[in-house]
């Protein structure tokens, strides 16, 4: 654990929150069913400011002392032939890089003891609830919300160095599904390949639930069940990453699960490449999210046009929602301790020029890490909606869109740093170029087909 990377983020905290105390919980366990509980994820906050990933911890913070404290639980016998042991105050300091750590029952009388000559307490929900404040000082959640945001926007380079990390082995576990596919198989076996690539290299826990979408499932965008069976002929879309010390990638590939692209899957695949590698480029400083979101729209209502799917006015079909209807989502997100991370802050959050709507508005900074994610996907609910057909009939050839069912989806998602100059850094590393892709799938299909050679010559006694 990099100590001198969580100093330094409360340093900034610090620095912009001055003048009052800052108190934050991190997270409790999470009832799953009966006595079950889901596996640990520490609150994206805490971790931020303490890099501590277990249960139970508090963090108060008192910036004209100088003081930073970190509370930890008490536990008991029970708790450890349970669950195992935690780290007392003395190996929680080593650990961690506190000077001050006490249990957990000290807090309401440090808090008392600190409130004198503030009238102000940086708290969060959870810890509002645990403790009374002293009646002196008045509680700013929003303020310390906002000043959050703001300073996990731009991540410094040990935060860098973590999401390039669970970046690449996300990329190597990408690379080894995308060996291993094969028609006949289900989805999940597939979700299988990928999650045990990401533990064999040491990231124990997903950023999200992975999406393993074949054919037209690659159309609903958070698709979950993973258990149909894919079929040569059709493309298998996946989106899943791994975060390393909580910091998440976002990947997306998708690929023929025979050895080509059929020529309607290659038409899609190659627009979907040009918008994103286009609006990786574009993704340097100043420019605003929502510009970088409308490029792409373009590029793809462009294709779409050109390959007869769409009609009319580029403009008119952009900005009236036409494109929307094969391409739904933005371009993409800020990428951090939560895979759809912070929007950068009140100060950040900036009127939009543009017409097409967008989630995600800031001017592009150095050192923001974002995800570059254009799709584009054809979806039978939409399609066949009588009030769409009437609303779009003079912008979309709705029989030529239908042709292109059998696509299903395409998303191409990189993870890209804003640099000061120049391009992005692109810390993605799986191929996404139709001839490599095209060559790793027949490559695979080879080799498997002589694998199976052994198995039929087992003699059957
Ligand atoms: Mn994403």
């Amino acid at each position: 654990m990099d100590r001198g990377l969580y100093a330094g983020i409360r340093r900034k905290l610090v620095q912009r929150l001055p003048d009052g105390l800052i108190l934050l919980s991190g997270a409790s366990p999470c009832r799953r069913n009966g006595d079950v509980e889901y596996p640990f994820r520490q609150n994206s906050d805490f971790l931020y400011l303490t890099g501590v990933p277990r249960p139970h911890c508090r963090l108060l913070i008192d910036p004209r002392r100088g003081r930073e404290t970190l509370f930890i639980p008490k536990i008991d016998n029970h708790y450890r032939i349970w669950l195992g042991d935690l780290p007392g105050p003395a190996e929680a300091k080593a650990l961690y890089g506190f000077k001050r750590v006490f249990y957990n029952d000290r807090l309401p009388s440090v808090l008392k003891a600190q409130a004198d000559g503030y009238k102000k307490i940086y708290a969060d929900a959870a810890s509002l609830k645990l403790v009374k404040p002293p009646k002196a000082l008045k509680p700013a959640q929003a303020e310390l919300r906002d000043a959050l945001d703001e300073l996990r926007a731009v991540k410094a380079s040990g935060e860098i160095a973590l999401l390039r990390k669970a970046s690449e082995i996300s990329s190597r576990a990408h690379l080894a599904a995308m060996r291993q596919a094969r028609a006949g198989q289900y989805e999940y076996e597939v979700q299988a390949v990928f999650e045990a690539e990401c533990l064999k290299g040491g990231l124990k826990h997903l950023g999200y639930p992975s999406i393993v979408a074949a054919g037209r499932n690659a159309a609903v965008l958070h698709y979950q069940e993973n258990d149909a069976v894919l079929k040569a002929g059709e493309l298998l879309l996946i989106d899943a990453a791994a975060e390393a010390e909580g910091y998440s990638a976002d990947i997306t590939r998708t690929f023929p699960i025979g050895p080509r692209f059929s020529p309607r899957q290659k038409d899609i695949y190659a627009l979907v490449l040009e918008a994103q590698r286009s609006s990786i480029d574009k993704a340097r400083p100043g420019l605003l999210a929502a510009e970088l979101h409308l490029h792409s729209m373009r590029v793809i209502a462009r294709g779409l046009k050109s390959l007869g799917i769409l009609k009319g006015d580029e403009s008119a079909l952009v900005e009236g929602g036409a494109v929307r209807l094969f391409y739904p989502h933005g371009i993409g997100h800020m990428l951090g301790l939560d895979v759809h991370d912070s929007l950068g802050g009140k100060r950040r959050c900036l009127p939009n020029p543009t017409k097409v709507p967008v989630r995600f508005n800031a001017r592009l900074e150095p050192f923001f890490v974002i995800t570059v994610e254009p799709g584009v996907y054809f979806h039978q609910a939409i399609l066949s909606d009588p009030k769409i057909r009437r609303r779009y009939r003079s912008f979309v050839n709705f029989d030529k869109a239908s042709e292109f069912l059998e696509v299903g989806g395409v998303r191409i998602e990189d993870d890209v740093v804003v640099q000061p100059e120049g391009a992005p850094l692109n810390l993605t590393s799986v191929p996404k170029d139709i001839d490599e892709i095209e060559s790793i799938r027949a490559e695979a299909l080879e080799s498997s087909a002589s694998d199976a050679v052994p198995l039929r010559s087992i003699p059957i006694t």
